[in-house]
């Protein structure tokens, strides 16, 4: 008999909130249904994999009603909307975190129970969505939880890649990259729309149309098309959209005639030549493929993202269509420089497509558009080669050359042209053009009345120069060549015509949005530009405390509801503070420590399964997990435990049990595959790891452990077992950071530096509950100034540390490369430019401290307590609200019950 498929129909409860939630009877009939009609397995048996996509799909239906209603009530309402518009999304896991914020996990459980089997170990079976290399992609799916959560009108675009951030293996050579095929079984959280998609041109060329507008006509054509994915948002109807575009060609492409002939491959050539821009996430750049293959991706996700918000702008206008409207119902956030093109391409649509004026056109898109900064690293920084936009995106061209033009006007009104060097100073600095004369009709304003030339004056000059023949006979002509290159002297703006000619994406979002933010105070202040003071905001990250506390650390949760009294805190995080009351009380520091020690068994288990060490619970847990970078300095932490290593061995055994707390140090994290000097670090460590954990002498007092391919899913099993953890970037460099404020809101005490996000969580849990060190911002340029000017003086234990590395005690291993970036040799690149070597001896001594604090556990928890009290303010709810009521201006709409 075919199983019942309406869940609604046997509903037994009804939440506050008018959430109808099916009991465990009806949970057990919609995922026989699923498990009966499933493409993906064979009837028979109802294996785990199967499960899970049963599972899946049945928890779908219910977000798909959900999002059904959300989308025709903000349909119906209209009301303004905004786009969170980002190359990178890292959602992780879904089944978990739907169930959670759908309130269903008590019925999905009793119901899988009922069915043989174990819900966590179903949701074990589902892979990472991994389309996010960090930070930056794991901050816009904490952004999606909050604004689904929050009820506001929003939604995510993105784009759909077919492999997701490759997984990590760690073999004895280090890192090795494998593509981790995730869309292989089937995503059971995407919708296709196969009925949602628009054409996307690349290269081609621009002509003028009869009415007067420009036309962008030939090329290369594909279509984009929509695979949606639900946000549930928790304890809410309100269920947003992430919307992934994926690229195609039609039938119409593939070569059939070249196929018969035998000439397969190029019978495919075009399919393949669409399906290729969502391949991967971040293709390796290097190439000018390479570097093509991303450009188009960015142009890809700007182009097809606008249009479809402009055509839901026209569609919900209807009769009343009226442009100047569109930054009433349009916000468009743009994640780091990424989708920047997305300035130009709305530009293009509204004056080229839909006829609007330049003037009118700018205007619209000045209000619509705002752009978050990420980082400050240079290198970091988007540009783009003029020529290569220039052949992808000739009329996008057009109008960044249109954009940079104005652009100089303003720089020329704001700071004059009578100090001529301040003047190319900031036209260097902010313009969006880099190494491109100025277009002539500025020169020409850069010119004093008296020096402009004259048909005599330049007879004159040509008599000096011993010219006889007149050079032209056209004296207007003769004037205007000579002027110029008056002017060109005069304004000389250093073109280097071997350099190329580039398009700075940073100057192009500030210059075209109504807002730029940064995304911790101490980087926002960094961020500031004088041109527009009034653009510039702070937006302090945060993370959703769903995921990052409710869902990966149930029995923390427990505590936290029981000591503030109530569940509340998941939504309104301050009530969290309570337990700062409570820091002393022995039943909730007994309680806390049983949780931890909940927690940190887990680790003990995963760290078996995945790297065959066994590491003992009673040790301290430190860790650092994040993207191996030479600026998190990563370096830092491993050398620190070679020194501790080192000196242990110096010991005998009962000297080392006194002076050291036993610790398991756990790493993890990708390299960006190219990145070699951040692979070696992968090596080293896990060199470390094999002699430490190996001496006999050592035992569980020092363990070294890299866990391989490091993800959502690792960090949500990491993060809440941990006593440690570790953000120790060079000051000034790490934009906010995000896992610091997952780990202070599970009790996991930090040790850091004063640099990102670091800096308000010492603010809010207190100074005497984290372990400050190291320089600050502000001397790290005279550091670097006195490192190579060569008067720096390492420190004795510095020297002792790297030459115990260079002597062979890791192995074979050749680590004067890795050392030698630490001097500034010949050939060894950059100096230490991330002041490992300065940081180093207060590094060790801070540690010392947090040995020392570990041994009082009383005092230890107490800290654990605090940080977790302290953390509310990092809930991505707080946020979210700032970016809605201070850049995008948007309310909350509630679903009606
Ligand atoms: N971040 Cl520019 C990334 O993860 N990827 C990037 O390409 C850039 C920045 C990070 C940044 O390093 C962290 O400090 C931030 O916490 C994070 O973005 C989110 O803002």
């Amino acid at each position: 008999k075919l199983a019942d498929q309406s869940v609604e129909e046997e509903t037994t409860d009804t939440l506050d909130n008018g959430i109808l939630v099916p009991d465990s009877e009806s949970v057990i009939s919609s995922i026989k249904y699923h498990a009966e009609f499933t493409p993906l397995f064979s009837p028979e048996k109802f294996e785990l994999p199967k499960a899970f996509y049963a599972t899946a799909e049945s928890v779908r239906d219910t977000l798909i009603t959900n999002w059904n209603t959300t989308y025709s009530y903000h349909e119906k309402m209209n009301v303004k909307q905004a786009y969170y518009l980002s190359m990178e999304f890292l959602q992780g896991r879904a089944l978990l975190n739907a169930i959670g914020n759908l309130e269903l996990s008590g019925a999905y459980a009793e119901a899988l129970k009922k069915l043989g089997h174990d819900l966590e170990d179903v949701a074990r079976q589902e892979q990472d969505a991994a389309l996010g290399n960090g930070g930056l992609g794991r901050l816009a799916s904490c952004f999606l939880d909050s604004l689904a959560t929050l009820n506001y009108p929003a939604w995510g675009y993105g784009l759909r890649y077919k492999y997701g951030l490759f997984k990590q293996l760690i073999t004895k050579d280090g890192q090795e990259e494998v593509a981790e095929s995730w869309l292989e079984m089937g995503n059971p959280w995407e919708i296709p729309r196969k009925d949602v998609s628009y054409p996307i041109k690349f290269y081609g060329e621009v002509v003028t149309g009869p009415d007067g507008r420009k036309k962008w006509v030939g090329g290369e054509n594909i279509s984009a098309v929509a695979y949606d994915v639900p946000i549930p948002g928790y304890k809410t109807k309100t269920t947003i959209n992430l919307r992934l575009w994926s690229t195609m060609v039609g039938p119409e492409y593939f070569d059939l005639k070249a196929f018969n002939s035998g000439d397969h491959a190029k019978a495919y050539e075009a399919l393949k030549r669409a399906e290729k821009i969502c391949y991967i996430l971040y293709p390796g750049d290097e190439s000018h493929e390479g570097k093509t293959l991303r450009l188009k991706q960015q142009y890809t996700l700007c182009s097809a993202s606008l249009q479809d918000i402009i055509s839901r702008f026209e569609r919900r206008s209807g009769d009343a269509l009226n442009w100047n409207e569109f930054p009433e119902k349009v916000a468009v956030q743009m994640n780091d420089t990424h989708p920047t093109l997305c300035i130009p391409e709305l530009l293009r649509l509204l004056m080229d497509v839909k006829g609007l004026s330049w003037k009118e056109a700018w205007g619209i898109t000045q209000r619509t558009v705002a752009y978050t900064n990420h980082t400050v690293l240079p290198e970091a920084l988007e540009k783009w080669s003029l020529n290569l936009l220039q052949e992808l995106l000739p009329r996008h061209i057009e109008i960044i050359k249109m954009i940079d033009t104005e652009l100089i006007d303003t720089i020329i009104d704001e700071y004059g042209i009578e100090d001529l060097e301040l003047l190319k100073e900031k036209l260097n600095q902010m313009r969006v053009l880099e190494n491109v004369e100025l277009p002539a009709s500025i020169l020409e304003l850069l010119v004093q009345p008296d020096e402009i030339p004259t048909v005599d004056s330049v007879e004159e000059e040509e008599k000096s120069e011993g010219v006889t023949e007149p050079t032209s006979e056209d004296d207007e002509l003769k004037v205007k060549v000579a002027k110029d290159v008056v002017v060109r002297k005069k304004v000389s703006f250093d073109t280097d015509p071997k350099s190329t000619k580039m398009v700075r994406m940073a100057n192009l979002c500030v210059v075209g949005g109504n807002a730029v933010n940064g995304v911790a105070e101490i980087h926002s202040e960094i961020v500031k530009n004088e041109l527009w003071p009034e653009k510039f905001q702070n937006k302090t990250n945060g993370v959703t405390p769903r995921r990052w506390i409710s869902f990966c650390n149930p029995e923390l949760s427990k505590i936290i509801t029981k000591w503030t009294g109530t569940e509340d805190w998941v939504l309104n995080t301050e009530k969290i503070d309570e337990l700062r009351k409570f820091a002393d009380n022995e039943e909730l520091q007994s309680e806390w420590r049983k949780a931890k020690r909940i927690n940190k068994e887990r680790i003990v288990s995963f760290l078996n399964e995945k790297t065959g060490y066994l590491v003992s619970p009673d040790a301290m847990f430190d860790v650092q997990v994040k993207r191996i970078h030479e600026y998190k300095r990563q370096l830092l932490n491993i050398l620190g435990i070679v020194y501790r290593y080192k000196k242990m061995k110096e010991m005998n055994g009962d000297e080392r049990k006194a002076k050291f707390v036993p610790r398991v140090c756990i790493f993890g994290g990708k390299a960006f595959a190219t990145y070699i000097q951040a692979k070696r670090i992968v090596k080293f460590i896990t060199d470390v790891g094999a002699t430490v954990n190996n001496d006999p002498d050592i035992g569980d007092l020092l363990k070294v452990v890299f866990v391989p391919d490091y993800n959502v899913t690792v960090a949500e099993v990491l993060i809440p077992g941990s006593d440690l953890s570790q953000h120790i970037s060079t000051a000034g460099m790490e934009a906010s950071g995000t896992s610091n404020m997952k780990f202070a809101m599970n009790g996991c005490i930090q040790i850091g530096t004063l640099d990102g996000a670091n800096v308000e969580i010492r603010q809010e849990v207190g100074e005497q509950n984290f372990f400050l060190f190291g320089a600050e911002a502000h001397e790290i340029s005279g550091l670097r100034k006195e490192r190579s000017e060569g008067k720096f003086v390492p420190d004795p234990r510095f020297e002792e540390v790297k030459k115990y590395v260079r002597s062979g005690v890791f192995g074979p291993y050749n680590y004067d490369e890795l050392m030698g970036s630490l001097e500034g040799n010949e050939g060894y690149g950059r100096a230490d430019y991330f002041l490992v070597g300065k940081d180093f001896p207060a590094y060790i001594e801070c540690q010392e401290k947090v040995d020392e604090a570990y041994r009082d556990q009383k005092k230890w928890t107490k800290m654990s307590i605090l940080n977790t009290a302290g953390s509310y303010k990092f809930s991505s709810d707080r946020t979210i609200h700032q970016y809605a009521s201070d850049i995008w201006m948007i309310e909350p709409l509630v679903l009606p019950n």
